[in-house]
């Protein structure tokens, strides 16, 4: 069942008919439904629209013609009323009396609806025996144990719905930088295609690549007599849920996941983030999820300056200000002003005494800056940096050539190793590292991880593999490795002699439970155990967190890069991943310089599960360069033969 946490009427984007799609109807008809349930409406109308939704959803014949033809009431399950109701939407591009249901419900009832296994019927017992209307009054209900004394519900249900809850609550706020990139990308694509808009960009937290983004920003050069006309295209754009405001430079809109054509793609996920975002939950929340998005408006002259504002951060822009003001200027989204011509004017009326600023390199350069890449705004150091020309010339997607953490039928990925080695070369890679699941791991009771004689038989399968490319004279080679479960007890799982015979090991804590509730040095100092084992080559995902999901277990992760560094300096190759699943992005990237610092070297890490997975290393690469690395801190940026000895020793 499809579930918005706004449910309402569509709105018809056409002139002419048919207003609306089948499926649209469809979506409306057993929307209708499951709002009729929340009424007293009789189970005979509630059946009629549910039956009409199925019926319409394996039509085959194309809806408008049947209505042409005048015929729809022909169709079996659909009776005179609902026929006018769909022949009204098709041709008129309205719903007859539908906004008065829509209207008779209390908000608060539809927006339960989202919560997580919470249907209409058990909303309505809620409602009626303990007067519950929103999900306010909902959570007080369970707190005081009120919704467990009901007939058919009982303590489980009523700690579900509190969970249910609190899992809607996040889909609500934040959304991970995957998806939020999603929807700008798509948004700002859609708004540069619009006439009258000479440029558009993203902006704001996404441009940035924050873990998480609250809302998106797209700055369009809009010349002021276009400003209207583009303002009413933005406000008819598809995937728009709502229009929030629309003024002289601004339009806000809610936007939902209509906007992608093709629909929203979350690839495969692994077990323990899958759990920790929602379980089966989790593709209905993310998908029924919106997200806010501001468009703003200017002539193309101040384009620039608009840019560099919005993109923030705000503690970045104070930072530019202030170096403005020393040097006698005003700095603000329409421009840079000496302070004496600009006088009292405000806004877009002072643009003309700006400096011009064709781009950002020039607003900078007029500050005595370099250009700060956007991902470095957070006020951490970047301008002194760029004052001193001492920027880092950051880590891009073409500098790696290959990845270590990756998973293959072995443990819990869907792609065997052939073809994760084909799709690693037509990245262009020179290696990819195997690390399947080492025996230990398992979830909810089941064995994922792979025995100790399956690992090492995977290795004999790889040096099969490897000996071939290497005939054929390809520079492409597997690494065999493992990700093996690092214990409470800060040992490593399998013998040594298996992990001896690997050509790394991934070491990453997995059964957070053992972790969570001790000290936290006793975690420092078992992690630390674990790192020491001659065979410890990588410390994989450092934290466990899951954005949006869950926090990490407590340690102290600067003790942890320092004890690497110390035995990298004896020579060994201890490496910490920035592990790029979207879901974890761990390490967090205001680590990344203590690292290097250190002399640990940072591998980003894709901990791909499908072919597709591996492209998540563009995440960490984008972490990475918020951490200010270079292609030289980074492990993946290594060649393949030159880790092959490293590897061997
Ligand atoms: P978000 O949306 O919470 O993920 O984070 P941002 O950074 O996109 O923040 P947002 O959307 O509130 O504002 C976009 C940018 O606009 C922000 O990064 C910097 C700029 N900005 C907003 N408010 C202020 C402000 O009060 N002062 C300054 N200097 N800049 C601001
Ligand atoms: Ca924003
Ligand atoms: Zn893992």
């Amino acid at each position: 069942m499809e579930k918005t946490s706004a449910l309402r009427l569509p709105v018809s984007r056409r002139d002419e008919p048919p207003h609306f799609s089948k499926a649209q109807v469809a979506d409306l008809l057993e929307q209708v439904g499951i709002l009729l349930q929340l009424t007293d409406a009789n189970v005979f109308r509630v059946r009629a629209y549910q039956n009409a939704s199925r019926i319409l959803g394996s039509l085959e014949d194309d809806l408008w013609d049947v209505i042409q033809e005048g015929n729809i009431t022909d169709v079996k399950g659909i009776g005179k009323g609902i026929g006018g109701l769909i022949t009204e939407a098709l041709t008129e591009g309205t719903w007859g009396e539908l906004q008065s249901l829509y209207d008779e419900i209390e908000p608060g009832m539809i927006e339960m609806l989202g919560i997580p296994g919470l249907g209409p019927k058990r909303i309505k017992v809620m409602h009626d025996e303990l007067g519950v209307e929103s999900i306010a009054d909902l959570s007080a209900a369970c707190e005081s144990g009120a919704v467990a004394d009901l007939d058919g519900f009982g303590e489980k249900s009523q700690q579900k719905l509190l969970d249910g809850i609190e899992l809607l609550a996040r889909f609500k706020g934040r959304r991970r930088l995957n998806v939020g990139l999603l929807y700008g990308e798509a948004f700002e694509a859609q708004v540069a295609n619009i006439p009258g808009v000479s440029r558009a960009q993203l902006a704001g937290s996404a441009r940035r690549r924050r873990e998480t983004i609250g809302d998106i920003d797209v700055v369009a050069a809009v010349e002021p007599d276009d400003v209207e006309a583009v303002s009413e295209a933005i406000r008819s754009l598809p995937g728009i849920a709502e229009v929030k405001g629309a003024g002289e430079s601004k339009v806000s809109v809610i936007l939902e996941a209509s906007l992608f054509e093709s629909g929203m793609d979350l690839g495969t996920l692994d077990g323990g983030v899958f759990d920790a975002v929602g379980g089966d939950d989790y593709p209905d929340m993310e998908t029924s999820g919106t997200i806010e998005a501001q468009v703003r408006m200017v002539p193309a002259k101040v384009f620039a300056y608009t840019l560099a504002y919005f993109t923030g951060s705000k503690e970045h822009n104070i930072r530019m200000r202030q170096l403005a003001i020393d040097r006698g200027l005003r700095l603000n989204e329409f421009g840079l002003f000496p302070e004496e011509e600009a006088g009292d004017l405000k806004g877009l009326e002072a643009a003309e005494f700006s400096l011009e600023a064709a781009d950002e390199e020039d607003i900078y350069r007029h500050l005595e800056l370099s250009w700060v890449p956007p991902e470095m705004r957070e006020d951490m150091g970047e301008i002194e940096a760029a004052a001193a020309g001492e920027l880092p010339e950051l880590v891009k997607p073409t500098d790696l050539r290959g990845s270590f953490h990756n998973h293959t039928t072995l443990s819990d990925g869907v792609a065997t190793l052939e073809q994760m080695a084909r799709a690693a070369m037509q990245l262009d890679w020179e290696f990819l590292g195997i690390s399947d699941h080492s025996q230990l791991l398992n979830i909810g009771g089941r064995q994922i991880g792979a025995d100790a004689e399956d690992m090492l038989a995977q290795g004999e399968q790889i040096r099969v593999l490897n000996e071939g490319w290497e005939d054929a004279g390809k520079d492409f080679r597997l690494f065999h490795g493992a990700e093996c479960d690092i214990l409470p007890d800060g040992s490593l799982d399998y013998d040594d002699a298996t992990r001896k015979a690997l050509s790394h090991v991934v070491g990453s804590v997995h059964q957070l439970a053992g972790w969570n509730n001790r000290d936290e040095q006793e975690n420092t100092e078992a992690l630390i155990r674990a790192i020491e084992d001659p065979t410890f080559t990588i410390l994989g995902h450092p934290t466990g967190r899951i954005l949006q999901g869950r926090d990490g277990f407590p340690f102290d992760l600067h003790q942890v890069l320092r004890r690497m560094g110390e035995l990298n300096a004896e020579g060994t190759l201890k490496s910490v991943e920035i592990n790029a699943s979207p879901y974890r992005l761990d390490l967090d990237w205001r680590f990344c310089r203590f690292a290097r610092d250190q002399g640990v070297p940072v591998c980003i890490n894709p901990d791909a599960h499908d072919i597709r997975g591996l492209r998540d290393v563009w995440f960490g690469v984008q972490m990475a360069r918020k951490g200010w690395l270079a292609a030289e801190d980074i492990l993946n940026c290594r060649s393949g033969s030159q880790l092959e000895n490293q590897f061997s020793n």
